[in-house]
């Protein structure tokens, strides 16, 4: 099966072999009955599994080009439990670049469980190993990064990860499977905020990881029941019905994406706008050798480079909604040093480009004509 086919039909087959629905249905139940301690037709409690939940999370699975899907809670849920594969005194490489609450899991929650971690910019994958010592695990990937949109080689670190016997985990929120498939560059595990464009509409809150070893499933399979940060059948469903468009809905995040980083970037007020289509993006041969296309998320600052004057923009946008999050239908705007990576100290923030001035956008699939006119009235 091809892509496309997939979004609809992945591990689709026979969702429902009572009565057929094309759709599956959405099993909203704790628990289900037995007929001896042990004798269920395959799902015992809802934490444990749940076959809207098992629907989706074969759908991930196929999309990802994987072999197990585990849904969460959030996207943060989903990180967590990769964290939870570890010990006290384990290592993680991870891109120094990244949404803000990822940082905040790892820095604020993980450390104090005694992970160490190191926080590297990976556009040249060579960097890597100068922090590889016999206590590391694993390497943690953001591509394209929130919000600086740098660019990571993903088969490059996957040799690293390769050498070294290293898992290699790729947060591939920003990019979709429809645009880039990481386990097939050489990941071993692909997380999701699935918050973002794999529901597509704004109105759920999940996170994914696929993976294709056996083991490893078991393993986070094991951690998703014993923890319990699972996702309920209603937002199942919800994702689910999102997934059966994320193709189209892509390519025209793709499109707008497009016109919006061009328009910025001709823009007398606009200094500097990070979007790895353009030819002079640092990392934009990485990004045209590993992704289909350059996504829908643009980063920019103005050249009047103060907080005020970001402030001033973001709060003028009519079409773009000032709001946190990204990858819904609808075009977003949002100020990510007092916003969505607040949580990351300023000085952090400012070795790695995030500047006050910094405005990122999550272009939706309105018309463009009125998402130009919006960003033009708002500069003015
Ligand atoms: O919000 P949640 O579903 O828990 O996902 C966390 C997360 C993980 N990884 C990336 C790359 C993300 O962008 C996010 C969430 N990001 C936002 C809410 C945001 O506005 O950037």
């Amino acid at each position: 099966m091809k892509f496309n086919t997939k979004t609809i039909h992945g591990g689709q087959k026979d969702v429902d072999p009572a009565y057929g629905s094309v759709m599956p249905p959405i099993y909203q139940t704790s628990t289900f009955s037995q007929t001896t301690p042990g004798g269920h037709k395959g799902f015992e409690y809802s934490r444990s599994g749940n076959p809207t939940r098992a629907a989706l999370e074969k759908s991930l699975a196929s999309i990802e080009n994987g072999k197990h899907g585990v849904a969460f809670a959030s996207g943060l849920a989903a990180i967590d439990a990769v964290l939870k594969l570890f010990k006290p005194g384990d290592e993680i490489i991870s891109t120094n670049d990244l949404y803000g609450g990822s940082y905040r899991l790892f820095t604020q929650i993980f450390e104090d469980f005694g992970l160490k971690f190191h926080f590297v910019g990976m556009q040249d994958a060579d960097k890597i190993a100068e922090h590889i010592n016999e206590n590391t695990k694993l390497i943690w990937v953001e591509t394209p990064t929130n919000p600086m949109m740098n660019v990571i080689d993903i088969e490059a670190v996957s040799q690293v990860a390769k050498k070294n016997d290293l898992l290699l985990a790729v947060d591939n929120t920003f990019a979709t499977p429809y645009l880039q498939q990481p386990l097939d560059l050489g990941a071993d595990i692909v997380m999701h905020s699935a918050t973002k464009y794999i529901g597509g509409h704004s109105d759920l809150v999940m996170g994914s990881l696929v993976v294709k070893d056996d083991e490893l499933a078991d393993r986070l399979y094991f951690i998703q029941n014993a923890s319990g940060a699972i996702c309920g059948p209603q937002d199942s469903f919800l994702a689910l019905r999102g997934i059966k468009t994320l193709h189209i809905r892509v390519q025209r995040h793709c499109e707008n994406g497009k016109a919006v980083a061009h328009f910025l970037k001709n823009h007398p007020k606009v200094d500097h706008v990070y979007w790895p289509g353009f030819e002079d993006h640092p990392n934009h041969d990485i990004a045209k050798k590993q992704m289909k296309d350059y996504g829908g998320m643009v980063s920019f600052t103005t050249t009047e480079d103060s907080k005020e004057g970001a402030v001033k923009v973001v709060e003028k946008l009519k079409v773009f909604t000032l709001a946190e999050s990204l990858g819904g239908v609808e075009s977003l705007a949002g100020h990510p040093a007092s916003m969505t990576h607040a949580s990351i100290p300023k000085e952090q923030r400012e070795k790695i480009g995030i500047k006050d001035s910094l405005i990122r956008l999550s272009v939706g699939i309105e018309d463009e004509e009125d998402l130009l006119a919006d960003l033009e009235q708002a500069l003015d």
